[in-house]
């Protein structure tokens, strides 16, 4: 079938917008009709050349939600009208990782995932006969695209999709590596370095766990606003100090955090966020995402001293069997997803979306397929 899609043809360059051609469902698989989908500061990532995992021409997206059309042989947990948020943590529950119940990452299709292509090795997409790559085991920059069962939540049908798509990557994100993996306790002081999604999704989680003190930090003051809304307490514009930004978080806590957050991408700030944590018990949780042969250092007295660097993906949610429960709590209000959205716009105005996040000027934009 064709399909309207925003491909990445090679690094560096704007998405084409093009209609490709899309193979159905093979076994195990799914086709989905996206409704609804969002750009990641990963797919920014990704389509600059950074991500050692990064593959042309391909498909981007991860962050969408959309309605399942056709399923292949052998699929027996979705069926065509279901809503469904695509998953590019799957979840198996029959693999090493899903039994260990100590992770929410799935070996069953990551290996091909990170391949850019199904698990049968092949991909479903493609532009004039030639092969597209798929990305994230998602690629919800096609209008439809195929998934592995296994990649798929099923969700409410009565959750708008314009909005639960936030929940396939950037509000799950935060919300989880604060609950999941560092399990911030009542009362705690928590750092979040960062004031995208993943970092605003992260003072909400420092909310709901009842953070006493929630520092918000930032290059761009024009991200404090929603921070403030979402509930920081402090606010810290690294630019504004010539001390380093770890030494000037210890002398505002009396000695450190109890958890840090690094929703940016950058080794020096990941550095950063460890070192302001407290002595003894001071967690880092690393969320962001660097580029190709990028490491982090830092002495390791930092971790003698009981410092603990920690990292998260996808907010440790397993996806199949927790967000179904995400999008119950958006739906009675216990988690905000609305505010993250700063812009509503066309699909085909994609790569708009990707300038505003680049500019500092977006939070989330929506598009609409
Ligand atoms: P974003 O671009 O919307 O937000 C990043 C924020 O960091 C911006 O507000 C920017 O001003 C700020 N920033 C940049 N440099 C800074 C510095 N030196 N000090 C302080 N603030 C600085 O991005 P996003 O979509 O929120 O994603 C954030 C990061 O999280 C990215 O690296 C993304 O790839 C990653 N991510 C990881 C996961 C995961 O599962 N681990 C999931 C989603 C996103
Ligand atoms: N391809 C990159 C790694 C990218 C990465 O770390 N991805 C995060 C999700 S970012 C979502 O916006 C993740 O969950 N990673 C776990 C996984 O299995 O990919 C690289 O460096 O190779
Ligand atoms: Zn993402």
């Amino acid at each position: 079938m064709k399909s309207r899609a925003a491909i990445a043809l090679e690094a560096g360059k704007p998405l084409s917008l093009v209609e490709i051609d899309v193979e159905g469902p093979k076994a195990g698989e799914v086709l989905v009709k996206m409704v609804a989908t969002s750009v990641c500061h990963t797919d920014a990532y990704t389509l600059s050349g950074a991500d050692p995992e990064g593959l042309f021409p391909s498909v981007l997206g991860h962050e969408g939600a959309g309605i399942v059309q056709e399923v292949g042989e052998g699929v027996t947990s979705v069926k065509p009208g279901d809503h469904v948020i695509p998953l590019y943590t799957a979840e198996c529950g029959k693999c090493k990782f899903c039994l260990s119940g100590k992770t929410n990452l799935c070996g069953s299709v990551r290996a091909t995932q990170g391949k850019g292509l199904m698990p049968d090795g092949t991909s479903r997409f493609s532009l004039e006969g030639k092969m597209l790559h798929h990305y994230m085991g998602t690629s919800t920059f096609s209008e439809y695209t195929v998934l592995p069962e296994v990649s798929l939540a099923v969700v409410s049908k009565e959750a708008p999709m314009d909005k639960i798509c936030l929940l396939g990557c950037g509000v799950t994100t935060g919300i989880g590596a604060v609950l999941n993996t560092a399990k911030v306790e009542p009362g705690s002081t928590v750092a979040i370095f960062g004031l995208g999604a993943i970092g605003l999704a992260a003072i909400q989680g420092a909310v709901m766990a009842k953070a006493a003190r929630i520092i918000a930090i930032d290059v761009n003051p024009d991200k404090f606003t929603l921070a403030k809304q979402f509930g920081a307490t402090d606010f810290v514009n690294p630019k504004e100090y010539t001390d380093p930004i770890q030494q000037v978080i210890v002398d505002m806590t009396d000695g450190g955090v109890d958890y840090s957050f690094e929703c940016i991408g950058n080794v020096n700030v990941m550095r950063s966020a460890l070192e302001c944590c407290h002595k003894g018990w001071g967690e880092s949780i690393v969320i962001g995402v660097a580029g190709a042969g990028e490491e982090i250092s830092t002495r390791p007295f930092q971790l003698v001293t009981g410092r603990v660097w920690k990292g998260s993906a996808f907010g440790g949610v397993r996806g199949r069997s927790e967000l179904p429960g995400y999008v119950e709590r958006y739906m009675n209000g216990e988690i905000n997803i609305d505010d993250f959205i700063t812009h509503d716009m066309p699909f085909e105005k994609i790569n708009e979306a990707f300038d505003l996040l680049h500019e500092g000027k977006s939070i989330r934009t929506v598009l609409h397929y």
